[in-house]
């Protein structure tokens, strides 16, 4: 068994640290891009308790220029190997089919695509290797997500097109047991619908996969507090503890310290 299906049998959530290395990023974008502090950052996580670290190299923000396959390699790979180096499970947030390829020589655990794998080739290379992966609902494409999602039942629109997936992960010989969920908050959908996906969380239990959450100081929070991105820190926390509390497996956050002590401490009273 690997090392992350071992830890997403233990009761207590993960803590999954966002390492973003494109410079136009939403929340952190350009903090990171040269190697000494992405590493620096890649340590400080895991000595704040991260059991994962994200490694991206493409914003998904609404309007982020695309980048190439060369640049995206260049972005990601070292970090990568960084990230290795120090023991951390890594997990790979891309969508393209080459980025995942490289990314697999160097033994990632998990790839995480805000596109379920969409792209050309994608779904045939994480089928030919027995990574994990992170399928998210989107509504849409990240340039125009944004812009009108609708739905009749955010939830059981979200729940469907997941199980959708799932089959067809399953028919490309992807076995469910190394497919992760995610409703994909903020991924074409209004705060009311993220608002609903959050409070029927414990509803996506039924589907029978881990669930991933990704709130950290996104649009939703800002909306809920009135706050700008760096001051979404304590609203992502109480955010992640929710989903905690109602059945989320993987916190995906910036603010891994805080994260990892909310965690400490509910864990404490369960
Ligand atoms: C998510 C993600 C998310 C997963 C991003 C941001 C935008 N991957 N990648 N779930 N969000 N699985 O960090 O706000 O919610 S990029």
């Amino acid at each position: 068994m690997s090392k992350l299906a071992k830890l997403l049998q233990r009761p207590e959530p993960l803590v999954m640290g966002i390492l973003n290395t494109t410079p136009d990023s939403f929340s952190d974008g350009g903090q990171f891009v040269d190697k000494a502090s992405a590493e620096a950052r890649v340590k400080s996580m895991i000595e704040a308790g991260a059991e994962i670290i994200d490694i991206g190299g493409e914003s998904t923000r609404p309007g982020a220029t695309e980048v190439s396959v060369q640049q995206e390699l260049d972005r990601v790979l070292p970090m990568i190997e960084c990230a290795k180096q120090n023991d951390a499970i890594v997990s790979v947030d891309t969508s393209k089919a080459e980025v995942m390829q490289e990314a697999l020589k160097l033994e990632v655990d998990l790839i995480n695509d805000v596109r379920s794998f969409t792209a050309p080739g994608a779904l045939k290379v994480v089928s030919s290797s027995d990574v994990h992966i992170c399928i998210m609902h989107m509504q849409g494409e990240p340039r125009t997500m944004q812009q009108n999602p609708q739905y009749d039942n955010v939830v059981t629109e979200v729940q469907e097109a997941l199980i959708k997936r799932i089959a067809e992960c399953e028919e490309k010989g992807i076995s469910k047991n190394r497919i992760i969920i995610d409703p994909g908050f903020g991924f074409g959908k209004t705060l009311e619908h993220n608002c609903q996906l959050m409070k029927q969380l414990e509803s996506f239990r039924i589907i029978d996969c881990p669930l991933l959450v990704g709130v950290s100081r996104k649009t939703m929070i800002g909306q809920i507090l009135d706050k700008d991105i760096a001051e979404r820190g304590l609203g992502s926390v109480v955010a992640a503890t929710y989903a905690a509390l109602n059945g989320a497996k993987i916190l995906r956050v910036h603010d891994v310290e805080e994260t990892v002590q909310a965690m400490r401490i509910i864990n404490a009273f369960q």
